[in-house]
């Protein structure tokens, strides 16, 4: 039988904005105030991690071992940075499509949910005019256990009233994929199939894509 299909949870940058290119200038700002580089490649593996796990991460590419309170003041300095970029972001530079497959999402009574590490979320979404399409939001405040757990994702699903094996999440980072999956819930990829695996179904983005070619091809495994 064909699986209902209630939600969509999406995550959030790099799904519904590119938000990690301003992580970058940040996270490079930091790493040359503390005399090294910081690359793009580098930044790949920030992308979906939490702030204290990227600074982590950030530390161990300049080798450098830091105590606790130093760690935390960074990466305030390094949120302060960000948050600047931010406040800049405009209602464009939603990725292509989004928020046309938004409107088309609640146009179908689709219910809908963010489901991000980002504790910036709020106000991202606030700068990008687009709060009110969702019906709940949960964040990296909300949360205590980062990707691959599943917590944001089934939090969202919870909020929503709908149960995990009848929502889709929308994922650009691999430790996504596994968290929808370990939550018991369909996903779809979002990016190139060379750095994402494990996703039910694969896209490169929304531009082109309608509400039934991904309940189609989601849910096709199980019909
Ligand atoms: P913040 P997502 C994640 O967002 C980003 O991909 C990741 O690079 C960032 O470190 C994390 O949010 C935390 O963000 O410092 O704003 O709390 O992909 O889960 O929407
Ligand atoms: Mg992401």
């Amino acid at each position: 039988m064909k699986e209902k299909i209630k939600a969509f949870l999406f995550d959030l940058d790099g799904v519904i904005v590119d938000t990690a290119k301003y992580h970058y200038l940040a996270w490079k700002r930091l790493a040359a105030e503390l005399g090294f580089d910081f690359s793009e490649e580098h930044n790949e593996r920030l992308k979906g991690v939490s702030r204290m796990r990227s600074l982590e991460i950030l530390l161990e590419v300049g080798n450098i071992k830091l105590p606790h309170d130093e760690m935390e003041r960074l990466a305030a300095k390094k949120n302060d940075w960000y948050v600047e970029y931010i406040k800049q972001l405009r209602p464009d530079e939603i990725l292509p499509g989004v928020q046309r497959f938004l409107d088309e999402t609640r146009s179908r009574n689709i219910k809908t949910a963010i489901g991000s590490a980002s504790k910036n979320t709020p106000l991202i979404l606030e700068r990008l005019n687009i709060s009110g399409y969702f019906d709940a939001i949960i964040d990296g405040t909300k949360v205590s256990k980062a990707k691959p757990d599943p917590e944001v994702f089934l939090k969202g699903a919870e909020e929503l009233g709908i149960k995990p094996e009848e929502c889709i999440v929308f994922e650009d980072a691999q430790a996504g994929i596994e968290a929808a999956k370990n939550g018991n819930m369909y996903c779809v990829a979002v990016g190139s199939p060379e750095n994402l695996t494990g996703a039910d179904y694969l896209i490169p983005g929304f531009k082109t894509m309608t509400v039934d070619t991904i309940l189609h091809n989601v849910t096709k495994a199980i019909l």
